[in-house]
């Protein structure tokens, strides 16, 4: 299959990548390289060494023989995009293009602006390019479980059935974001579901929950294949971040009680799951969505573990309920349905010890890189 990652430079992206390429598909990345930008403007970097995107696919064609052809450009440039589709001809555009910190969205005015526009205009522009120049290309976009919030029932895979006053139906599940980012994909999921109903476009919105972890195998094969790994404020998630905190023995940042809850998933699935929503494509006209995350805890859970597996390394760490940046239910209800992905073959890589040592101690390996400064939250939601 021919398949463009678009933000095939980034944390999910480039792991993706590698692996579709690794399965026999002819792969391109499209990426703009805006996050390492980023990088510049947050005075942050990843803890990993990370090298160019030039130098990646180089290093992946020297030891595989793959190709991974790379066009650099941005979603919201038309005719740049017009271009890559008329070269590259895609069967599947698998889109992880996004600006995607919750807390970068809400620094200000500028960024929730920027969020939305890229975001939003962006993914836009795919829809029609699909439509005016690939109409049976599959547009796989990456969702997020940020966009149900934490109602007090059940969450379903993107519909519920609904009786209201002696009537049924089957309607989108409601959305409850809990920031202009996770709007923002709010917002794209109701522009595809209107371009699959008016065009036939067919399309996959993976729910992700919040991905955990750093290599696979392709990305292990040489340190240029690095993938990268955020711990700040703005860009690490929560797994991560605590990891990190460890490795430097500062306190790990629980925010609030750390009761409230995420649905969680090891990068590892997350190529897998993309490579599966690849090879079983959405019929023309559908707008399937199916939740992409394997396990879910608590987000003091989570610091209890990395907590336990840090002191059986020799490391003492704290856990500071520090008060919350953000404006969240700490106690509420969770409990996702995410069958689909399982139906079809995801066999999951679960949150062991043994994953939290081997990150532990790639992270020490690097722990001079990390700008302590940054280790704080910096955003608050009010
Ligand atoms: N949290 C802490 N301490 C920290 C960081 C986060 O308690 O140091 C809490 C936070 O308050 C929230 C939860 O952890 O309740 C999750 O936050 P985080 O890990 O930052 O994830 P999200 O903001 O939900 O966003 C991530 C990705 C986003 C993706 C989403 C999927 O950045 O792109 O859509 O996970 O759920």
């Amino acid at each position: 299959m021919k398949i463009i990652v678009a933000g095939g430079d980034g944390f999910c992206g480039w792991p993706t990548a590698l692996y579709l390429s690794k399965q026999g598909h002819d792969v391109a990345i499209l990426d703009n390289l805006v996050r390492r930008k980023i990088d510049n403007e947050l005075h942050s970097n990843s803890v990993t060494p990370i090298a160019t995107l030039e130098e990646r696919v180089n290093k992946w064609k020297e030891l595989t023989g793959k190709e991974i052809k790379t066009f650099v450009g941005d979603l919201n440039h038309h005719d740049f995009l017009t271009q890559v589709f008329t070269q590259f001809k895609p069967d599947a555009f698998v889109h992880f293009a996004e600006q995607r910190s919750a807390p970068y969205s809400m620094i200000d005015r500028e960024h929730a602006v920027y969020t939305q526009t890229n975001n939003v205009m962006g993914n836009l522009n795919v829809l029609y390019a699909i439509k005016e120049l690939a109409p049976d290309c599959h547009l796989i976009k990456l969702g997020t479980m940020g966009e149900y919030g934490t109602p007090n029932i059940d969450i379903e895979e993107g519909y519920i059935e609904i009786e209201h006053k002696g009537r049924k139906d089957t309607l989108p599940y409601p959305k409850q974001p809990g920031s202009f980012y996770h709007l923002s994909k709010v917002h794209d999921s109701h522009n595809i579901q209107f371009a699959c109903k008016i065009w036939g476009i067919r399309a996959t919105d993976l729910n992700q929950g919040i991905v955990y972890g750093l290599h696979t195998e392709e990305t292990k094969q040489d340190p240029v294949l690095n993938n990268r790994l955020d711990y700040d404020g703005v860009y690490g998630t929560a797994l991560n971040r605590f990891i990190n905190q460890a490795a430097i023995e500062h306190d790990l940042t629980v925010y609030g009680s750390g009761k409230q809850t995420r649905a969680f998933l090891n990068i590892e699935d997350t190529v897998r799951c993309v490579e599966i929503a690849a090879e079983n494509p959405a019929e023309p006209g559908e707008f399937r969505v199916f939740n992409q995350f394997t396990e879910w805890f608590s987000v003091k859970e989570l610091a209890d573990k990395v907590q336990k597996v840090a002191k059986e390394e020799g490391i003492d760490v704290s856990i500071d309920n520090m008060e919350n940046p953000r404006v969240e239910a700490e106690d509420h209800y969770y409990s996702a349905v995410n069958t689909k992905l399982r139906d079809l073959g995801l066999e999951p890589h679960l949150l062991t010890d043994e994953v939290i040592k081997d990150m532990l101690q790639t992270v020490i390996d690097h722990k001079d890189r990390v700008i302590k400064d940054n280790v704080l939250p910096s955003v608050t939601w009010k």
